[in-house]
């Protein structure tokens, strides 16, 4: 059984051009035509690691980073910077890759999907299960967001596209109750991949949260091993307050991954060293489009080289 690896650099690139704009080329234009960078030159390209998302920590440290480097005049060239800038960024987003996962050990492997309202959740369940499918494996989708009337006919439509099965229960108002079905229905029919697409839910409200924990209590009673993923959805656009999503849904909930979408519609993708930095959850999946085969894998290198080709 193989994991599903969907990488498109071209794709990647074009996706990421407004990151791009915003990091790498407003660098470049601030370090062109001088051969050696003087102080106010490296400040300037500090103010714009910060502006980008990356977060005011993370560029601080790649800055201090590239003074030492730069210490002597010989090694002050723009050229150098660049190559420091980007080896510090690739350096944060390898520090936490444990993006290991063992679809070949488990059936059904299960992944849940949580998020606040609105981030992508539905949409990346459409997507992924695509793709499992698409790698050969045998997927089944449990639509356990009951709060919103028209999300079963969403994840319907998404469950169509990609030829998957989908169990959704348009009586109940529970979603444990959904999910019971849903993996009883995976186990006996022998499926490979479980998806459950969950309702948003903020944060702070209490009894919402208390709803996962419902729903994975019901999961681990049928399969004790499961969930196998409990992955948080982040929009890109969110910025500094996707740390914070992160940091209240893990005090309720583990979390083994996250998926930043939207990332073609944002220059904030600088967030994603800022997430790695603060968090140490690794990111699995990235969203840069609103079609069914626009999520990719998320490689590091992959990711640092679309952000600094041009
Ligand atoms: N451009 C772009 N749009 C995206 C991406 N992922 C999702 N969207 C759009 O974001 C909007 C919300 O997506 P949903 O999948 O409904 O989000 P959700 O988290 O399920 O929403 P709720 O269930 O209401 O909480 C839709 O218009 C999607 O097309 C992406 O990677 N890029
Ligand atoms: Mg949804």
């Amino acid at each position: 059984m193989g994991l599903f690896k969907n990488l498109n650099f071209e794709k990647l690139k074009s996706g990421l051009a407004k990151t791009r704009n915003k990091i790498i080329n407003s660098i470049t234009e601030t370090i062109s035509g001088k051969a050696v960078l003087d102080e106010k030159t490296i400040e300037e390209i500090e103010e714009i690691l910060i502006s980008s998302d990356i977060g005011f920590e993370t560029s601080e440290r790649i800055i201090e980073k590239s003074r030492e480097l730069l210490k002597n005049d010989k090694n002050r060239t723009s050229q150098n910077i660049v190559d420091i800038i980007k080896k510090e960024l690739t350096t944060i987003l390898y520090k936490e890759n444990s993006n290991q996962n063992n679809f070949d050990k488990y059936k059904p492997y299960v992944i849940l999907i949580v998020g606040i309202n609105g981030v992508g959740k539905t949409t990346t369940v459409g997507k992924l299960a695509y793709n499992f499918k698409k790698s050969g494996l045998k997927v089944i989708v449990g639509a356990a967001d009951t709060f919103r009337a028209a999300a079963n006919e969403q994840l319907d439509i998404w469950a169509n596209r990609a030829e998957v099965q989908i169990v959704q229960n348009k009586k109940s108002s529970d979603p444990s109750s959904v999910v019971f079905e849903t993996i009883n229905v995976a186990i006996k029919e022998n499926y490979d991949i479980v998806l459950i697409d969950t309702a948003g839910r903020l944060h702070n409200k209490a009894h919402l949260m208390e709803e996962l924990n419902k729903i994975k209590r019901v999961i681990k009673k049928l399969i004790s091993y499961a969930p196998n993923d409990t992955l948080l959805v982040i929009d890109g656009n969110t910025g500094q307050n996707a740390i914070m999503q992160a940091d209240e849904f893990s005090k309720v909930t583990d979390l083994t991954g996250l998926i930043i979408t939207k990332l073609d519609g944002t220059a904030k993708g600088g967030i994603v060293f800022q997430i790695y930095d603060k968090l140490k959850i690794p990111v699995k999946y990235i969203g840069v489009g609103e079609g069914i085969d626009d999520l990719q894998s998320f490689e590091p290198n992959l990711f640092v080289n679309a952000i600094f080709e041009n």
